[in-house]
This record gives C-alpha cells, sequence and structure tokens, in this order.
C-alpha cells in the first residue's frame, strides 16, 4: 500500500493535497486488500488513483472596464464505476489540480457511500468571484461553461456547486449550456427551485452533517440538546449547519471566514443567523460585520500561518469545521481534546490534517470524516438528478426525510465496516472501506477499462 504512495508522490511530487488523500485511505484498506487477494492482482490501487480523465482548459473573459484576464478550468473525472461523475466545482485562487485530484478522490468514497448511483469528479478554476460584479461573474460562466459543455451530460457528467460556486453561478452556467446544447436537462445540480432545482438541495450538507453527529452521539445514548458548538466559515454550509443545530437545540458560539472569526459568547441564535445570512449571501459581506451589529461577539484576525487557529481553542462540546481543507492541524485538535470536545463532525472536505485526526481517533473523540459526514450535499443532488429524471418535484418533508434516512445508513454503513475490520467506532476506517468496497466489486465485474 505504501507503494502506491510512493508511486503517487513520484508521478506528481507536487500534489501534496491528492497525496495526502491518498494516504489517509490507503491505510484504512490495508486489511482489505489482504483478506481480497484479487483486488492486488486486477491492480485496483493502480487504477483508483489514476482520474479516468482530466481536463484542463483556458477560460478568458472581460472584466467591466474591457480588461481580457485569462484563467484556469478543470474537471477531474474521476472514477465512473458506479455511475455518471458527480461532484462539485470549486471557484477560488487556491484551486489547482491537487486540491481537485484530492476532492475528487474523497467524491469517488462519498459517492458510493450515499446508497445512489454516482461515480466521482470535482472540477473548478482558480478564479476568484470575490470582489467582482454579478456581471463579471457571468461572463467568467459562460467562458468556463463555452468549454466544459462537451465534457458533460445528464448521464456523462453532473457538476455542482462547492466553494465559491453556489445558486447564481449555477444558473450562469446552466444558461450557457442550455444555449449550446439546446437541450432543457439535469446537467447540473444546485439549481434554483423554479427551473429544475431540488428543496433542501441548499441545506443539505449542512443538515445532513448535523444529522450524522446526532447519530453518532445517538451510540452514547446522547444529543445536541445544550451542546456549545464551534462552527467555522460562514458561506453554505456553515450556515446550515448552524440553523439545524439550533433547531436541534445546540448553541453556536463561532462563524469564521479566511480573514478571522467571530466568538459570541451568548450565542448565535435564529435572528443572529439571518442577519449572517443576509450578509454573506446578499451582501457578500465579512464576518467582521456581525460585530457591528451584536455587541455580544469578539472578532479576531485569523492569521493563516500561526501555528494554531483560536477558534479552535474555545470551551465548546462539539466542532463542525465547515469552511476548508486542513483547517485543524494537530496543535488545533490537540486544543479541542484539552476543552474536552466530544464530537467532530467535517462538514468541509478534508478539514482535519492527518496529525489531527490521529489525535481524535487516539482520545476517543466522536470523529466524522468529511466523505461520510458531509455527505448529506450530494445525496440531495442525486435526489435533484431523480426528479429531474422523473419530471416533479417532491416535497420539503419528503426530500428532508430522504436525506435523514441516507445519513442514518451512512453511520450505520462506517460503524458495520468499521467493525468487520476490527476498528469499532473508527468511523474514518468504516467510511474508506464500506466506499472503497462498493466502487473496487463494480471495477471489477466491469473488467479491465
Ligand atoms: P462557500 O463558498 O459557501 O463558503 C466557504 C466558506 O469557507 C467561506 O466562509 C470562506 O471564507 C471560507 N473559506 C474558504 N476558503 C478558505 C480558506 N482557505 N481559509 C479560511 N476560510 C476559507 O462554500 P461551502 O460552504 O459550499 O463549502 C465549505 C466546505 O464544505 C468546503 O470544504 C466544501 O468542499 C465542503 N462541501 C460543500 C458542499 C456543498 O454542498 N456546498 C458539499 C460537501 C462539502 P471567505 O469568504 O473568506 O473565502
Ligand atoms: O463536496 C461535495 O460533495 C460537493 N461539493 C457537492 C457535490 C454535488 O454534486 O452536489
Amino acid at each position: 500500500m505504501s507503494d502506491i504512495v510512493q508511486t503517487v508522490k513520484n508521478k506528481d511530487p507536487h500534489e501534496n493535497e491528492f497525496q495526502q488523500a491518498v494516504s489517509e485511505v490507503m491505510v484504512s484498506i490495508k486489511p482489505v486488500m489482504d483478506r481480497n487477494p484479487e483486488y492486488r492482482s486486477a491492480k485496483i490501487l493502480e487504477r483508483l488513483v489514476e482520474p479516468e480523465r482530466v481536463i484542463m482548459f483556458r477560460v478568458p473573459w472581460m472584466d467591466d472596464q474591457g480588461e481580457v484576464h485569462v484563467n484556469r478550468g478543470f474537471r477531474i473525472e474521476m472514477n465512473s464505476a458506479i455511475g455518471p461523475y458527480k461532484g462539485g466545482l470549486r471557484f477560488h485562487p487556491s484551486v489547482n489540480l491537487s486540491i481537485l485530484k484530492f476532492l475528487a478522490f474523497e467524491q469517488v468514497f462519498k459517492n458510493a457511500l450515499t446508497t445512489l448511483p454516482m461515480g466521482g469528479g470535482k472540477g473548478g478554476s482558480d478564479f476568484d468571484p470575490k470582489g467582482k460584479s454579478d456581471n463579471e461573474v457571468m461572463r467568467f460562466c459562460q467562458s468556463f461553461m463555452c468549454e466544459l459543455f462537451r465534457h458533460i451530460g445528464p448521464n456523462t457528467d453532473v457538476p455542482a456547486g462547492d466553494i465559491g460556486v453556489g445558486a447564481r453561478e449555477i444558473g450562469y452556467l446552466f444558461g450557457m449550456y442550455k444555449r449550446l446544447c439546446n437541450e432543457f436537462t439535469g446537467v447540473l445540480t444546485g439549481k434554483s427551485l423554479n427551473w429544475g432545482g431540488s428543496l433542501i438541495r441548499p441545506e443539505a450538507t449542512g443538515y445532513g452533517s448535523v444529522y450524522f453527529a446526532a447519530e453518532m452521539l445517538a451510540t452514547q445514548n446522547d444529543s445536541l440538546e445544550g451542546k456549545v458548538c464551534l462552527v467555522s466559515g460562514s458561506g453554505n454550509v456553515a450556515q446550515f449547519t448552524a440553523e439545524k443545530l439550533l433547531e436541534l437545540g445546540g448553541k453556536v458560539v463561532t462563524f469564521s471566514d479566511s480573514s478571522g472569526y467571530i466568538y459570541d459568547e451568548e450565542g448565535i441564535d435564529k435572528e443572529k443567523l439571518a442577519y449572517v445570512m443576509r450578509l454573506k449571501n446578499v451582501k457578500r459581506g465579512r464576518i467582521k460585520e456581525y460585530t457591528d451589529k451584536f455587541s455580544s461577539a469578539v472578532y479576531s484576525p485569523v492569521d493563516a500561518n500561526a501555528d494554531s487557529n483560536p477558534l479552535w481553542n474555545h470551551k465548546a462540546d462539539c466542532a463542525f469545521p465547515s469552511a476548508t481543507q486542513n483547517e485543524i492541524n494537530g496543535k488545533d485538535a490537540q486544543n479541542l481534546v484539552n476543552n474536552k470536545v466530544k464530537l467532530v463532525s467535517e462538514g468541509a472536505n478534508m478539514p482535519t490534517s492527518p496529525e489531527g485526526i490521529d489525535i481524535f481517533i487516539e482520545n476517543d473523540i466522536l470523529y466524522g470524516p468529511g466523505k461520510a459526514a458531509n455527505a448529506g450535499g450530494v445525496s440531495v443532488s442525486g435526489l435533484e438528478m431523480t426528479q429531474n429524471s422523473m419530471r416533479l418535484s417532491w416535497t420539503r418533508e419528503e426530500v428532508d426525510s430522504r436525506l435523514k434516512m441516507i445519513m442514518n445508513s451512512i453511520h450505520k454503513t462506517c460503524l458495520e465496516a468499521a467493525e468487520q475490520y476490527d476498528t469499532p467506532g473508527n468511523y474514518m476506517n468504516g467510511a474508506n472501506i464500506a466506499g472503497f468496497v462498493k466502487v473496487v466489486d463494480a471495477m471489477l465485474d466491469q473488467g479491465v477499462v
């Protein structure tokens, strides 16, 4: 197994995030490989770490002043063993092949866990939507789709949102796809409600992460009632994590963005959350502005180069990292443990560094890894695809109850797989093993392709 990690390192030595994601899975699945020699002879691991296709393209666009800019566009079509490629698009200046390959790799296992027929993919651009006008974002999205459209389709590859890509961007992307293909079809998910979107899709990742947390606590006859919760980020996932936590009796005390974080000792109630939603989704402002409105909160800037993030050093029962990868390092994890945190549910993808994960597991923290805990988003994307194919829309209650069922099933599957491979309660191993077995069995059935 370490051979595979070494091969990945030799082939693409600079792709740190991809190596990190691969290493984690390889450690978990070692006992599965030992019990199933046929996986080895079919070169399953070598095939899993090589994307089926990587598309990389130029995205030229013009700003409001008439100046031309050039960004890079990407789509990683990682694995289609159990369904069409499925996964989000990320627009953020940090986007590169390493980040998108890690995200696409994790997506393969995550999508397998959802119980729905979806393969794994991810894409995006190093375009930064921050500070851009709506027209600039529209022109960028149109240019991006002018290349992407030839690679995707409702039965081929179905992108959605991720960091920097929400309902606005999906709308512009869909408009251009429809114009180019002359076809109204469910080629993207996260669409607005009145033209093919699903109820609960905006809420799904955050709600799902909280449903997963509630399931983990239930194994110890505990609940979210009265729990003090740290939430990072203040975007889509963070907002709906907070909304569901409030509904289930939790107390949310933090939100952040890439500049800093707010700590509100009195708790972020429904009214304050509504303010954050307006601030972030309509005004596209910064989280710092929260303190202008609510004097109970303190804002602290965050230094990305510091050895720890003070957000994770507040007294709390539960942590919901919902911003970005590697936002909890070893020191942050130790701080959380020292402060007696019981549970970590990852709304973000790979938010905890490998050192951090080891610390959580050594200390018996209820640790829900991203590919399980945040699978609610892509699950409801899968339900959106189903509704599009059937040309009907389910009610809020219908979608929410399916989401809950799927999260419960993922939780159960992780526990069973962890138990079967002698690491009871280890959700990371459980998620990696269960996702892996489903995908590689399909690959074996389909021959050497
Ligand atoms: P949004 O763009 O809505 O929000 C992202 C939030 O994270 C913002 O508050 C942003 O702050 C912050 N953030 C982004 N990059 C950094 C960084 N480098 N350092 C610190 N903070 C950062 O994205 P989402 O809420 O959709 O995504 C959040 C996480 O959840 C990501 O890891 C994503 O992959 C994952 N995820 C999302 C799903 C979805 O359905 N949307 C599904 C499953 C996982 P700022 O505004 O300053 O950039
Ligand atoms: O990381 C993820 O699962 C997402 N960004 C959502 C993907 C999707 O297709 O809804």
